[in-house]
């Protein structure tokens, strides 16, 4: 009988699928995101909200799972990231056509968004174990690579985004104590008088990240000196941007080798020791570039590496200044992302750069 329905659970699902990938997300600002947790805050707008847009943004980024290099998609631990995503839909499918005034639905929807948030907990290192096993078994070609960086940039981004809609319900209308009182202002996860210098010298995985590389990087050209040369940070307002510099003497990268940084087929490199029970379970990867930068990207900013070689590296987050402009930056499944998977790619259209002078007898031919 189970079985029985879960097959015939199979093709309607993914009906459902086809069916609300067809809509585009629908992007929030950071102003948007508080006028909601402030005055009419409001759990039946944020719920009539979330049922649709939930199943939009899962549906979008299931369907760019499934254009994966078949070898991928077979690794245990996709399939089991694929299951998760696929259980998401349908518990948020359960509340399609229910009532939307009945009290219990609230509690309802909040333990199931919660449900839902502790599933995904674990996706971005299964993920990444898949990337492993699959390197282990069949080795990486550019063409992969390339499509393995579009689509974890994209399905990183687009978890980042439900996470943060999924969040921001449960904490305001959880039922829980909405105020923390250590950020009385807060609503939600959002701080719309956070004090940037404040959050440098904290504890913020996104801006530490930085700060790991570049005494790192300091500590390893100095080995064993008495004195390193310092670490400056330097945090600017202007009218558009807020940007914050983080500057070390470490020697710096070749030019070559920064893309490499941000590679997710380059970071996995040996099977890292996973530890479940520490809080960065992201450091063994060599992730943590890659992923700050689509934090930064999340909402209109960006992450940038300037170094030089001999040198050093200044690392640079560019963050929207204005609570208008910093809109979330959602992937969408349409032909043009499709094109990018299913692209037969021909030959480069610049020269592949030779070593040797080529006898100038040898002519190209077409
Ligand atoms: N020089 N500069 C950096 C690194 C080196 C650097 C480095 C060898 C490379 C890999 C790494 C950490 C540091 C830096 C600041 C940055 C990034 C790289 O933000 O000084 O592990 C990921």
């Amino acid at each position: 009988m189970r079985i029985f329905r879960t097959l015939m659970n199979a093709a309607s699902v993914a009906k459902q699928i086809d069916f609300y990938s067809r809509f585009s997300p629908s992007p929030l600002s950071m102003k948007q995101f508080i006028d909601f947790g402030s005055e009419n805050a409001c759990a039946k707008t944020s719920f009539t909200f979330l049922r649709q847009e939930l199943p939009v943004r899962l549906a979008n980024i299931m369907k760019e799972i499934d254009l994966l290099p078949d070898n991928l998609l077979r690794t245990p631990s996709v399939r089991l990231v694929q299951s998760w995503y696929m259980h998401s839909f349908q518990d948020i499918l359960e509340f399609k056509d229910r009532d939307v005034d009945d009290e219990m639905l609230k509690q309802d929807f909040t333990d199931a968004v919660i449900k839902i948030r502790n599933r995904h907990n674990d996706v971005v290192p299964t993920m990444a174990q898949g990337v492993v096993e699959y390197k282990e078994t069949y080795g990486t070609d550019p063409i992969t690579s390339q499509n393995i960086q579009y689509f974890l940039d994209r399905f990183y981004m687009s978890r980042i985004s439900i996470r943060m809609l999924l969040n921001q319900h449960t904490l305001l209308f959880g039922g829980k104590v909405r105020d923390n009182p250590a950020h009385p202002k807060q609503i939600g996860s959002i701080d719309p008088s956070c004090r940037v210098t404040d959050v440098v010298k904290g504890d913020y995985y996104f801006i530490k990240i930085l700060l790991q590389n570049a005494m790192r990087a300091t500590m390893e050209l100095y080995e064993d000196a008495m004195e390193y040369p310092p670490v400056h940070v330097q945090i600017v307002l202007g009218h558009e941007d807020l940007t914050v510099k983080v500057s070390d003497r470490g020697g710096g990268v070749p030019l070559r080798k920064i893309d490499r940084l941000f590679t997710y087929t380059y970071s996995t490199a040996p099977r890292p020791q996973m530890d479940t029970s520490r809080a960065t379970p992201l450091a063994g990867f060599g992730y943590g570039l890659p992923i700050s930068r689509l934090y930064a990207r999340y909402f209109q900013g960006d992450l940038k590496l300037y170094s030089m070689e001999g040198f050093g590296t200044d690392a640079v987050i560019y963050i929207r200044a204005l609570s208008t402009e910093s809109i979330e930056r959602l992937p969408v499944y349409n032909k043009s992302a499709w094109k990018h998977y299913k692209t037969i790619h021909e030959a480069d259209d610049w020269c592949v750069p030779s070593k040797e002078p080529k006898d100038m007898t040898t002519f190209r031919s077409f």
